[in-house]
C-alpha cells in the first residue's frame, strides 16, 4: 500500500531514491508527457467554456487521478517510492529543508532565476526543460519573490470549514471550498504557493518544477481532510451541467474514471497522518 509522507519527514535514503527516479523518468522522456498535458488543460480550461482540470469543480479529482498516473509511473521505476506532500503552512521559509541540494535544490539566482543547487540544476545535465512557454531550458525559482507569504495554518482552516464543495457558475468566480482552496477567490491557498515558487511553477508548464507534485499532494490531502471534516457534503454539481464535469460524468483525457470514483483516495493510498 502507498502511503504518501510529509516532505520534512523522509530520510535520506527515501529522498535519493524519490529524486533518482523523478530523474528516470525525465531521461525516459515520459516525464514531459505529465508537463505536456497539464498545460493543454491550463490553456483550454476556460470560466465560460468547457473546463476540466483548473478553475471547476473537477479541480480536485482531475489532479488526483494526474498525480496518481504520475505515481504509478514512479513506481514502475522504484516500486519503493510513492510521491510525498509539502504542508506549505509549516514549511515555509526557504530555509526549509525541502530547499536543499539533497532534496529539491534552493531558489535561482537574482541575475536570471536559474537553479543552482541541487539535483534539478540545469548544470547537472539531468534536468532539460523541453516543454517550455519561451526559450530558457533550465529550471527557475524565486522563492518568495512575487509573493511574500505562504498561506498560514489559520488561513488553511479558514477555507476547510467551507461546508459546501462547489457552487454555480462553477468556475473562478463560485463560492465555496473548492474555488478557496484553488485560490481564485478569497485567502488564495493552492494558486499563491505555485506564485510563491516563481520561475516555471508561475506558469502551465508548472510540473516542470519537482516540487509541482509535492505541492499538489498537499492540496489533495487538504481535500481528504475536508471530506472528514464535513462527511454529509457531497461533490458537486450531480448532473446536467454544461461544460462542467458533473459526479458521475467521464473526465478528460482519461474518459475512464468519474468524480465519483476518485472521491475516496484510500483505494489507492493512505497518509501518514490525519
Ligand atoms: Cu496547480
Amino acid at each position: 500500500m502507498t502511503i504518501r509522507k510529509n516532505q520534512a519527514t523522509l530520510t535520506a535514503d527515501e529522498k535519493r531514491r524519490f529524486v533518482d527516479t523523478l530523474i528516470a523518468l525525465k531521461r525516459s522522456g515520459r516525464y514531459d508527457e505529465f508537463v505536456t498535458t497539464h498545460n493543454a488543460f491550463i490553456l483550454g480550461d476556460t470560466d465560460n467554456g468547457e473546463r476540466t482540470g483548473h478553475r471547476s469543480p473537477s479541480f480536485l479529482p482531475w489532479h488526483r487521478r494526474f498525480l496518481l498516473e504520475f505515481e504509478r509511473a514512479l513506481q514502475s521505476v522504484d516500486p519503493t517510492v510513492a510521491l510525498p506532500y509539502w504542508d506549505w503552512t509549516v514549511d515555509r521559509t526557504p530555509r526549509s529543508s525541502l530547499w536543499a541540494p539533497d532534496f529539491l535544490g534552493g531558489t535561482g539566482r537574482s541575475r536570471d532565476g536559474r537553479v543552482m543547487d541541487g539535483p534539478f540544476a540545469a548544470s547537472t545535465g539531468n534536468w532539460p526543460i523541453h516543454v517550455r512557454v519561451d526559450g530558457r531550458t533550465y529550471l527557475r525559482r524565486s522563492l518568495g519573490g512575487a509573493v511574500r507569504q505562504l498561506p498560514t495554518r489559520a488561513e488553511v482552516d479558514s477555507v476547510l470549514a467551507m461546508s459546501t464543495y462547489d457552487m454555480a457558475p462553477w468556475n473562478s468566480a463560485s463560492d465555496g471550498f473548492r474555488n478557496h482552496l484553488e485560490g481564485w477567490r478569497g485567502v488564495n491557498l493552492h494558486n499563491r504557493v505555485h506564485v510563491w515558487v516563481g520561475g516555471q511553477m508561475g506558469t502551465g508548464v508548472s510540473p516542470n518544477d519537482p516540487v509541482f507534485w509535492l505541492h499538489h499532494a498537499f492540496v489533495d490531502k487538504l481535500w481528504a481532510d475536508w471530506r472528514r471534516l464535513h462527511p454529509g457534503s457531497p461533490y458537486a454539481p450531480a448532473a446536467g451541467t454544461p461544460n462542467v464535469v458533473d459526479l458521475d460524468e467521464p473526465m478528460k483525457p482519461w474518459n475512464d474514471t468519474t468524480p465519483a470514483a476518485l472521491l475516496d483516495h484510500t483505494a489507492h493510498y493512505t497518509f501518514d497522518a490525519a
